[in-house]
């Protein structure tokens, strides 16, 4: 692999595609360092204050770690003052964040989930960073919620971030998927990985066993049979991973095939992850790897949203099984 930056990558991207307007490339270099500050802060974890509650809720009334509040910050200082964004939303904040007026203001808008998995930080296990990047509906100067409400098609980026072992960012343009890895030296993100392709079959899945209760009929049918592996209809066993991290389940399955279930259920009928900042830049990376990405029922970039934090049920993954998922719930 040629060892390449972040930076080298995207203008030669622009220059040999012209897939990426100065304006988003500014935007993606201000996200990855922004990415690279959270980085480190988590990294220094009980060091530097930063584990445990923030003593406040977000929107969703869910309590806040000391870190969603910090990373959250840290998106918000990197990218008001660029002059590339018209906006930004964020799962921590009730209503978008306008621009100071001090600022220009740019063509795009920029959705986050600050810190995905942050239940797992007190207990050291990986979280991340995920973004979806719109551009502003034309003659919107003071971009509102509605602004925002766009399906996940419209989306001209996406990534996410992995503060793992390594530290990893992904991303797409819709054109293929890369992903770069943090060189703690040189202090920037190297390109490891291009072109991702998810297998299209797997043998393993990624669920929350504990609902199976409140699960729907065809998410039980399911897991039953991948249960019952070799024993059952699909003549193979299966192995199950669920890490509490979408940003770290996902990732494995770019590498090396899966699938990831959050459906809906009787005990969260809307279901649990958020559709703007979660779902959407997340099925359009699975997308452009040869995944798919489901609400069990219909493709989730083609929702049409009705409120910035609404949530969502997702299959998403390797093509096969998420198309087998599907099916159940059609039959
Ligand atoms: P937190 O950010 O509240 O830890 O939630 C993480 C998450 O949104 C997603 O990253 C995980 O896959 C999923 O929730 C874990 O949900 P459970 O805790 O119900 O397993």
């Amino acid at each position: 692999m040629r060892r390449v930056s972040l930076t080298r990558y995207l203008i030669e991207q622009q220059r040999d595609k012209q897939s990426i307007p100065s304006d988003l490339r500014l935007l993606i270099e201000v996200v990855s360092r922004a990415c690279k500050a959270i980085s480190n802060t988590v990294a220094k974890g009980a060091l530097a204050d930063v584990l445990g509650s923030a003593g406040s809720d977000n929107v969703q009334g869910e309590a806040q770690k000391k870190l969603d509040v910090i990373s959250n910050e840290i998106l918000l200082e990197a990218n008001e003052w660029g002059g590339h964004l018209a906006a930004m939303a964020s799962e921590e904040m009730e209503q978008p964040h306008q621009i100071p007026h001090r600022f220009p203001k740019g063509e795009y808008l920029l959705l986050f989930d600050p810190l995905d998995g942050s239940s797992n930080i007190d207990v050291n296990v990986s979280v991340g960073t995920i973004f979806s990047v719109l551009r502003c509906p034309d003659g919107v100067t003071e971009p509102d919620e509605k602004a925002f409400l766009q399906p996940g098609t419209k989306q001209v980026a996406a990534g996410f971030a992995v503060y793992g072992p390594s530290t990893l960012l992904v991303l797409t343009f819709g054109d293929g998927v890369a992903v770069f890895t943090l060189d703690r030296e040189q202090g920037s993100f190297v390109l490891t990985q291009e072109n991702v392709q998810i297998p299209e079959e797997t043998a393993e899945f990624a669920i929350n066993m504990s609902n199976q209760r409140h699960w729907e009929a065809p998410v039980r049918r399911y897991i039953d049979e991948v249960v019952a592996g070799a024993t059952g209809p699909r003549k193979k066993d299966f192995n199950m991973r669920w890490i509490a991290s979408m940003v770290a389940d996902l990732y494995r399955i770019l590498t090396r095939g899966g699938i990831f279930m959050y459906p809906v259920d009787a005990k969260r009928p809307g279901g649990r992850l958020r559709l703007m900042y979660e779902a959407n830049p997340m099925a359009f990376i699975v997308e452009q790897a040869g995944g798919a990405a489901t609400t069990g029922r219909k493709r989730v970039m083609e929702l049409q949203p009705e409120e910035l934090h609404q949530r969502v049920g997702l299959v998403i993954g390797s093509k096969k099984e998420v198309e087998r998922v599907t099916r159940y719930h059609v039959e």
